[in-house]
């Protein structure tokens, strides 16, 4: 193979094979890193998940092991053991060593093309330093061992079981070679599963967790309607969430939908169980029909006289899931979560179309209160048009219409500039003393900012503070949302390390998510991490946990413990401190704020920022370890 003449089919055929997979695993699982090390587990899943849905699986356990490896069993049909007519192995074998393996393999109804799930077990298994296959099958108990993706022994009959007794166990190992981190997040996995039996009713998933000790069952009978109530649960909800599915050809169309009380639009679209972040044909569908059946809903009932709602005016207060299932979807964008297959948007259009105007007809007391929720938003749209007219005009006679506030940086440039936005004046201030004014500029808030998550976009918007704020990062909110008008490329959020400094953290970054998310999404929000101590030997040190301090401690003997000081706040140190722990880009710790799953995100910032109190104390004792807000 390594002669030249050798370099033929042969060595085209490998690189098409498992070794490019090695080679290139991003193209196949999107990264090596957390969510690649993830995807593993949804691949294996995936197939079970198949299996289920085609009608012979009923339950699918999915373990982390005390020795690092996961394990994924059904009771299905089991992988099929026969000798493959053309390649002479057994089924199983061809389908854990051969890329995208045809024929028989190509069962799935609903393969998922793309290049983020459906790369098929085989990948799983080249990414794997160790893979151990058992089925069930034919009254024989079958097992096979591999590592990266190569045999390692035959396929064996190793015992016997009842002939009806049928499934498939794949345990594998990740390769530490190949991922960045090796360590399964219970979390990650928790919130992925939950996700996939709301998306397919009546399907059960078990996950276990042989390191943390702990066990969850998922399953929905009630599919998408338990999925808007979960995530409604900390809000107010306006009536009993709305149902249908509706097929045409091969493809299925689900929706379900539950206003609330509150201001938030929250549509997540699904494709083949894949959320779809980025929207696409689908979503586009189903927001161009409620649209329509609101405004009709509206003039025929004489509510509406002139003018019609907008689409912002039918979301608001808007929780609501579109999923849809097709042999082939296509998927673009630049995380490849939009769908792009055009006649799906027509498909969900019509079906929405008759199916919500005929609930409509059947349900005139809810179809009153969405109607009546539309047109009091539309009221709201137009106040908050004439204050933002009025600022306008008012910051017209200010310099350069930038808040007075703000001392910004001397740098135009928006690459490197950074914007810390710090809390109370005497922080502003040192701070502002502290800075590199080149590039760094300084917004001091007064204290609590409006919670947004409670008050009317008008109302928000015409807060001086969130104005201030909007003014100064450049990009405008919800639909003006400009990424290209950004003036700085880290936005840190500089709290205290207190009670009141974490709220203040929170505040803003409810903000963030609810008005600019685009922003946490590419990257640019982050908070500061001021450190809590100072140890004084001959030269000073910072400590940015208790962690750290502890160890710290342990390691010097108490000797250390009489030079601790506490930094109560941050207006305590002195700016070159400050510069020193927390503003300095070569000495200062800052954390990039991150949302891993949408859905969880908009949960924990109703719950922690909404009117349900009980929900509220609930998570927070639940998470009361993770001092931390990890979205
Ligand atoms: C191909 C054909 C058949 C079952 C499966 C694949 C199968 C694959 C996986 C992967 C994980 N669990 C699974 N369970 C089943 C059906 C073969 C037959 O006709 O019996």
């Amino acid at each position: 193979m390594k002669t030249k003449k050798g370099y033929g089919a042969e060595s085209i055929k490998v690189l098409e094979g498992l070794e490019g997979v090695r080679k290139r695993p991003a193209m196949y699982i999107g990264s090596t890193g957390k969510d690649g090390l993830h995807h593993l587990v949804y691949e294996v899943v995936d197939n079970s998940v198949d299996e289920a849905l085609a009608g012979y699986c009923k339950n699918i356990k999915v373990l982390i092991n005390k020795d690092g490896s996961a394990t994924v069993e059904d009771d299905g049909r089991g992988i099929p053991t026969e000798i493959h007519p053309q390649l002479k192995i057994p089924a199983v074998e061809v389908a854990l060593t051969k890329l995208h393996a045809g024929g028989k393999f190509d069962k799935k109804s609903y393969a998922i093309s793309g290049g983020l799930h459906g790369v098929g077990i085989s990948c799983v298994n080249a990414l794997s330093k160790k893979m151990i296959v058992e089925i069930k099958r034919d009254g024989n108990i079958y097992t096979q061992e591999y590592s990266r993706g190569i045999p390692k022994t035959k396929l064996k009959i190793v015992g016997k079981c009842n002939k009806n007794d049928t499934g498939t166990r794949i345990t594998f190992w990740p390769d530490e070679e190949i991922f960045s981190t090796v360590d399964f997040d219970y979390k990650v996995l928790e919130t992925r599963f939950r996700e996939i039996t709301f998306l397919n009713a009546g399907l059960r998933i078990i996950l276990v967790d042989e390191i943390k000790n702990k066990k969850e069952e998922f399953f929905a009978a009630g599919g998408l309607i338990e999925f808007v109530k979960w995530v409604n649960k900390s809000k107010e909800v306006l009536h009993k969430p709305i149902y249908f599915k509706r097929e045409s050809g091969s493809t299925i169309v689900e929706v379900s939908i539950q206003y609330n009380s509150g201001y938030q639009e929250n549509i997540f679209g699904f494709v083949n169980t894949i959320n779809t972040v980025e929207g696409g044909t689908h979503v586009s569908g189903f927001k161009t029909a409620l649209t329509r059946v609101i405004n009709d809903y509206a003039k025929k009932k004489g509510v509406l006289k002139n003018g019609s709602l907008s689409g912002d005016d039918v979301r608001e207060g808007l929780t609501a899931i579109v999923s849809v299932k097709l042999p082939d979807p296509q998927f673009e964008g630049q995380t490849k979560t939009k769908l792009g297959n055009s006649e799906i948007k027509g498909l969900v259009d019509s079906a929405v179309s008759v199916a919500l105007s005929e609930f409509f007809e059947e349900n005139p007391s809810i179809a009153k209160k969405i109607a009546s929720k539309a047109l009091d938003a539309a009221k709201a749209r137009l106040a908050a048009k004439k204050a933002k007219d009025l600022v306008r005009r008012k910051s017209a006679f200010s310099l350069g219409g930038l808040p007075g506030k703000l001392a910004d940086c001397s740098s135009k440039k928006s690459e490197n500039t950074e914007l810390y936005i710090v809390e109370g004046e005497s922080a502003g201030g040192s701070a502002k003393m502290a800075r590199n004014k080149e590039f760094q500029a300084i917004l001091p808030i007064k204290g609590k900012i409006l919670n947004v998550e409670k008050s009317s976009p008008a109302k928000a918007l015409s807060s001086e503070e969130i104005a201030n704020l909007i003014t100064a990062i450049g990009t405008g909110v919800g639909e003006n949302f400009n990424i290209g008008k950004l003036r700085y490329n880290k936005i840190i959020i500089m709290t205290d390390a207190d009670v009141d400094g974490e709220h203040i953290k929170t505040l803003l970054l409810t903000f963030f998510f609810r008005f600019m998310p685009q922003l946490i999404e590419n990257g640019n929000v982050y908070v500061a991490l001021p450190p809590l101590y100072r140890i004084r030997k001959k030269k000073d040190y910072y400590v940015y946990s208790d962690e750290e301090l502890k160890k710290i401690l342990e390691k010097s003997g108490s000797s250390a413990a009489g030079n601790v000081t506490r930094f109560k706040g941050l207006g305590e140190m002195s700016s070159e401190q400050l510069w020193e722990t927390t503003m300095n880009p070569k000495s200062r710790k800052i954390k990039k704020i991150f949302i891993e799953d949408a859905v969880e995100a908009d949960r924990v910032f109703s719950m922690l920022m909404g009117d349900d109190v009980s929900s509220r104390k609930q998570f927070i004792s639940e998470n009361a370890r993770e001092a931390q807000l990890d979205i």
